[in-house]
């Protein structure tokens, strides 16, 4: 991304990539489109002449183009030879799209031990400036804070609908032995390709994790990342597996928006034996969120009343104190007498958060105006899948259907598939087959009934089709409606590079567009695609087309690739009533065209 002729004020903006974004023409359904924050860290730092690391500016965009692994010019320059600064392409990886990615370069470049809470929100609010024209970002960071960035803007990137993959290296992108070129080349794929994977994620190593799981675990070795509680997201192998049932998706119907005021009044503090009462009074003294690291599964010594005390003393006072371990894998459970204590002295269950993870969400619901007990709410509550909310045994276990077990079961049984294996497989073919003859028939009882079954809730069949496009087509509000609150994303597009929204414009239904614009749902044909519709329907006479697509966001000045607008359209043809619809509504009547 070329940043010379702004006026440099460090901020990012959209011409700065804009021109060479709508270059892509028609075609651009068979490609992504991710950008790439580049934010330092050893990834792409060479040696100065001290024989230190550290990060070189303004070089990492031209070496990349020189690396036939992570950039192939040839298609670049197919696609995008006239470009002053055209973008990068990565080399076909057998997936179903081409990733085209564009790199922005912070300045400074920093050693991510520099990072503070204000880049953090940098990077969200980047990722807010230019959510829309992108299907996917990656953050490419120093390795030594990155699981507190990662845990951060989990929390920050509120109802996320698009992946976010943040990666780094223990070895220098551009050195002959480097970890770099596959974190880098895995992480593009995954924004670009699995835009069912809507979380804030870490690829390190040939695994994806959530984010907000993740740890740095060794300061040398190529696999520097780990999620002591959580089994990857997805495993890069010879084909890319992903284990799409522990995806966290966004559920409400809202867009996505980015929460920055975070609270720097946090901290840590990971108790030993014959800690002073002092040291514990005065760590509480001056915080508005603890994070108490204890022993085992959260314990303290019990006959230690001074720190029990000086622990109810601030949680009285409203400080939050959120209980994690010290053990690299487990959490907190309420099982000894010690950990008992602590509960009486209004410390929360931090369950199996890191301690990353506990920081960032403290700081970021302390940042919220809302009042305290809906903070320590909310800290008790698994906000993006960071944490394993052990439930007593007394309020049961998830019950599994029994009707659609049978199902499976008995047609496993008239298949004569009798194996485990066998069972699993066929319900990998039915669920889906079943799911989707409910949404067609909008039978709500039924998807209530299967979900639990269903793997994937934005599965694509080979059209690129998601339930969520069959449902809207079909113009059933509800269901689109049910989908939207049990996970479907808005953002997916159909082989022809369509969402839901184009789907629900096309078939022109005002209240679908409607619900889908309010989950945060955007037209991404290009401009001038649109503009051909409107034109059409302007010719057509079609009020109602352009009504939904004025709902669904668009100008009604938009024009098509010659210029002509809905307007120029429907004087040509003599429509008086579209002419003063058009008016109405606000067109433009001073709009020229390429044509006349
Ligand atoms: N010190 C570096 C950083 O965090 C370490 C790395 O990226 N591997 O920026």
């Amino acid at each position: 991304v070329d940043t010379d002729n702004e006026d440099d004020d460090n901020v990012l903006k959209k011409s700065m990539y804009r021109t060479s974004l709508e270059a892509l023409t028609d075609v651009d359904w068979q490609e992504s489109r991710v950008l790439i924050f580049y934010t330092g860290g050893t990834i792409g730092m060479t040696k100065n002449t001290r024989g230190k690391l550290a990060p070189n500016p303004g070089e990492l965009e031209a070496r990349i183009r020189k690396y036939p692994h992570m950039h192939d010019e040839e298609y670049a320059k197919e696609r995008f030879g006239g470009l002053a600064s055209p973008p990068l392409v990565l080399p076909d990886c057998r997936e179903k799209r081409r990733v085209v990615y564009w790199v922005y370069e912070y300045s400074p470049l920093l050693d991510s031990s520099n990072m503070t809470m204000e880049h953090w929100s940098r990077i969200g609010n980047d990722i807010k400036t230019t959510y829309e024209d992108f299907d996917g970002f990656v953050i490419l960071h120093g390795t030594d804070t990155l699981a507190y960035t990662a845990s951060a803007l989990s929390f920050m990137l509120e109802n996320l609908g698009k992946p976010v993959v943040i990666t780094g290296s223990q070895i220098p992108l551009f050195e002959t032995r480097s970890d770099g070129r596959d974190n880098f080349i895995g992480s593009l794929i995954m924004a670009g390709c699995y835009s069912n994977i809507p979380e804030v994620t870490v690829f390190f190593n040939s695994k994806l994790f959530r984010g907000n799981r993740t740890a740095k675990v060794s300061t040398g070795r190529l696999n520097a990342f780990d999620s002591p509680n959580f089994s990857p997201l997805a495993t890069a192998g010879i084909s890319i597996s992903v284990d799409y049932r522990s995806i966290f998706r966004p559920t409400a119907l809202v867009k996505f928006d980015v929460f920055s005021n975070l609270s720097h009044d946090v901290a840590l503090l990971r108790i030993f034996p014959s800690i002073s009462s002092d040291t514990v009074k005065s760590f509480l003294a001056n915080v508005k969120g603890a994070v108490i690291q204890t022993y085992g599964s959260g314990n303290i010594p019990s006959n230690r009343m001074d720190i029990l005390e000086a622990m109810s003393n601030a949680a009285n006072r409203g400080v939050i104190i959120i209980n994690i371990t010290q053990c690299m894998h487990g959490g907190v459970e309420a099982i000894y007498e010690t950990g008992e204590a602590m509960v009486n002295a209004g410390v929360l269950s931090g369950f199996d958060m890191t301690p990353e993870a506990a920081l960032a969400k403290l700081s970021y619901v302390i940042g919220k105006d809302i009042d305290l007990e809906t903070k320590k709410k909310m800290m008790l509550t698994s906000l993006r899948g960071e944490m394993t909310v052990t439930v007593s045994d007394e309020d049961g276990g998830i019950e599994s259907d029994l009707a659609v077990d049978d199902i499976i079961e008995s047609i496993g049984k008239a298949l004569e598939m009798n194996s485990a294996v066998g069972q699993l497989h066929l319900q990998e073919i039915l669920v889906p087959t079943l799911f989707l003859n409910a949404v067609q028939n909008s039978d709500i009882t039924r998807m209530n009934q299967l979900i639990d079954h269903v793997e994937d809730l934005n599965q694509t069949d080979a059209m690129g089709t998601t339930y969520l496009h069959v449902a809207v087509s079909e113009g059933q509000l509800e269901v689109v409606m049910w989908l939207l609150q049990h996970g479907a994303l808005v953002h997916v597009k159909d082989l022809k590079g369509h969402t839901p929204l184009w789907v629900a414009v096309a078939c022109e239904l005002e209240k679908i567009i409607k619900l889908l614009v309010v989950t945060g749902a955007h037209l991404t044909e290009l401009p001038t695609r649109v503009g051909e519709a409107l034109v059409s329907a302007g010719a057509a006479g079609n009020t109602k087309k352009i009504s939904s697509f004025l709902t669904a966001g668009v100008n009604i000045d938009q024009q098509d690739n010659l210029g002509r607008t809905s307007l120029h359209a429907a004087c040509v043809v003599g429509a008086t009533e579209m002419v003063e619809f058009l008016l109405g509504r606000g067109a433009s009547s001073s709009r020229e065209d390429k044509i006349f």
